[in-house]
């Protein structure tokens, strides 16, 4: 089934200009950008995107990052993105995700994995909501080349 996700580009990753390299794999993929904007968050956005996490104990030290610098979100579209995307992005611990992954190719720590990625189709459609509006995502299948 076509869906979409959201992948954040995280500070670390985009200040040591990791997004070539992200986009790229991406792309190789067969991962349709729909949509794609950078934007410096502030604590409460932080705050609000990951408030699943809210209480746990590295929650203050993840939003507190997450706002420290530039991050990019990227709006993909493919058949089971969600899924498939969680794949190419690989695990949480860059030590641990499998090589060619995009955490293993760019992530250094836990905290600094180099990208978010959302983990179900509900929440993908609500973290692509909460970073683009209408005009900003066009479906790949009405474009005319
Ligand atoms: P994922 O990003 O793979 O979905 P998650 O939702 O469990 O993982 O956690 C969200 C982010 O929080 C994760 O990308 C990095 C950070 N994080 C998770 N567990 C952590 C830990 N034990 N110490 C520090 N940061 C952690
Ligand atoms: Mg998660």
């Amino acid at each position: 089934m076509l869906e979409v996700s959201l992948i954040m580009v995280k500070p670390h990753a985009f200040a040591t200009k990791r997004m070539g390299t992200i986009i790229s794999m991406l792309e190789n993929n067969n991962f349709h950008i729909i949509g794609m904007k950078s934007i410096k968050l502030t604590l409460e956005l932080a705050r609000k995107f990951y408030f699943v996490h809210e209480g746990k104990e590295f929650f203050e030290r993840l939003i507190k990052y997450m706002s420290s610098g530039t991050v990019a979100a990227i709006c993909v579209e493919k058949n089971d993105c969600v899924a498939e995307l969680r794949k190419l992005i690989g695990a949480t611990d860059p030590s641990k995700a499998a090589e060619g992954t995009i955490r293993r190719v760019c992530g250094t720590t836990v905290g600094k994995n180099a990208v978010h990625a959302s983990d179900s189709i509900e929440n993908a459609n609500k973290e692509v909501r909460f970073f683009f509006s209408d005009i900003e995502l066009y479906s790949y299948r009405f474009i005319q080349y």
